[in-house]
């Protein structure tokens, strides 16, 4: 995972001498290329380049390999932190939470909310799945499979139903018993198919969610900041979840996705197994860009 990252990175010194040194008007141009090169988008790699240089100017003039690791670390640090903080779901403020996932077909919708639920159940939450994708042929069948797997409860009608009367009758259900959390499965929408747009916002006007997380695929690059902005427009979304980042090799998409979306990540997906969920953290993710040695 993300060994592109670090060695373009690597790549920005001549050699493993940590205490090489630099003049500012090299950092700029190199810092931006490793970054574009890690498919970090033109204008995040830009800002992250410009605070480079100015940390260096601060530190006065020539530093050295290991100073600058440090500065363009910081530097991303910098662009992560300027997006709001994602709301601490597993505390959530009201039962049952209501949250309700968007995204193109077979970005990881299905399996994200089949993740999800095994982690909220292994904290001790009672969780409904609402199988509110009733327009894919299978659908029904996978989120049945997952919720006999996982263990929680499923509302579902059949084929070519209202997904809005689906999710309602799983929040109904929720009501109910109590239950903590409704997490709402939805049809993968094509980029510009109106009819897909029209059916999630009517789901987000009877739901009414909580909170709605977008899905976006590390695998289609680049291709997920113009999801993204689609989704925006078309019908809103509060958080982010990467999924497929375990096929990441480049590794610097999530930073302009949270920083271009203006959205927080709240969760990665890292592999095909219901297990294979985590709730994002920046450290976690930083750690990762700039361990103590680069590739
Ligand atoms: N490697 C990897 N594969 C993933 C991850 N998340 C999902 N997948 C795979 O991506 C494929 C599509 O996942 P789905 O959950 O069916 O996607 P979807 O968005 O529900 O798709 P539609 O129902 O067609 O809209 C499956 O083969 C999943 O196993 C992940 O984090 N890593
Ligand atoms: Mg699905």
């Amino acid at each position: 995972m993300f060994e592109g990252f670090r060695k373009k990175l690597g790549g920005i010194f001549s050699s493993r001498n940590r205490e090489e040194t630099f003049k500012k008007s090299e950092l700029g141009g190199r810092v931006f290329e490793a970054l574009v090169e890690s498919d970090v988008s033109v204008s995040v790699a830009e800002k992250i380049s410009d605070i480079s240089e100015k940390y260096v100017e601060k530190s006065g003039g020539k530093i050295t390999q290991s100073q600058m690791v440090s500065i363009i670390r910081k530097s991303v640090q910098s662009v992560l932190d300027s997006v709001d903080a994602p709301q601490d779901i597993m505390k959530p403020p009201r039962k049952p939470f209501i949250i309700m996932f968007l995204g193109v077909n077979g970005g990881g919708k299905t399996t994200t909310v089949a993740k999800l639920a095994t982690l909220l159940k292994s904290r001790g939450s009672r969780v409904v799945l609402s199988a509110s994708d009733t327009f894919r042929a299978g659908a029904i069948e996978q989120i049945t499979h997952w919720s006999k797997e996982v263990g929680v409860d499923l509302v579902k009608h059949e084929k070519g139903s209202d997904p809005s009367s689906v999710a309602y009758d799983a929040i109904t259900h929720a009501v109910a018993r109590k239950m903590d959390y409704v997490l709402i499965d939805t049809a993968g929408r094509m980029q510009n198919n109106k009819n897909l747009v029209e059916e999630m916002k009517k789901i987000k006007r009877v739901a009414k969610p909580d909170l709605t997380l977008l899905i976006l695929d590390a695998m289609v690059g680049q291709d997920a900041l113009l999801q993204g902005k689609a989704f925006m427009d078309d019908i809103g979304f509060d958080g982010l979840v990467i999924t497929k980042l375990d096929t990441d090799a480049k590794g610097g998409l999530l930073i302009s996705l949270c920083y271009e979306l203006r959205k927080p990540v709240y969760f990665i997906g890292t592999g095909q197994r219901v297990e294979d969920i985590m709730e994002f953290s920046s450290k976690w993710y930083m750690d990762r860009l700039f361990p103590d040695s680069l590739d």
